[in-house]
């Protein structure tokens, strides 16, 4: 898999990755990921953020390992 993103792109989303992945093991759980929509929309939202998780998790983690990585959400921001 090829990524394509630019240096700063890469940079950004790096970040971005980091801020997710909260115990920094280079992978984003299902955890991470609701603690991070908890943080977005709030904990009394409309929005079904378990749902959102396995639709995220679905379209994100392409190896099915039950973790994203950052060439995972790389690949996918392209
Ligand atoms: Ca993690
Ligand atoms: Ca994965």
């Amino acid at each position: 898999m090829t990524i394509s993103l630019n240096k700063h792109q890469t940079e950004e989303l790096q970040k971005f990755f980091d801020e997710i992945d909260q115990d920094h093991n280079g992978r984003i759980d299902k955890e991470e990921l609701k603690q991070l929509l908890e943080k977005i929309w709030g904990k009394n939202t409309d929005f079904d953020i378990n749902k959102a998780v396995t639709s995220i998790f679905k379209k994100c983690d392409t190896n099915g390992d039950g973790f994203i990585t950052f060439d995972e959400l790389a690949s996918l921001a392209k």
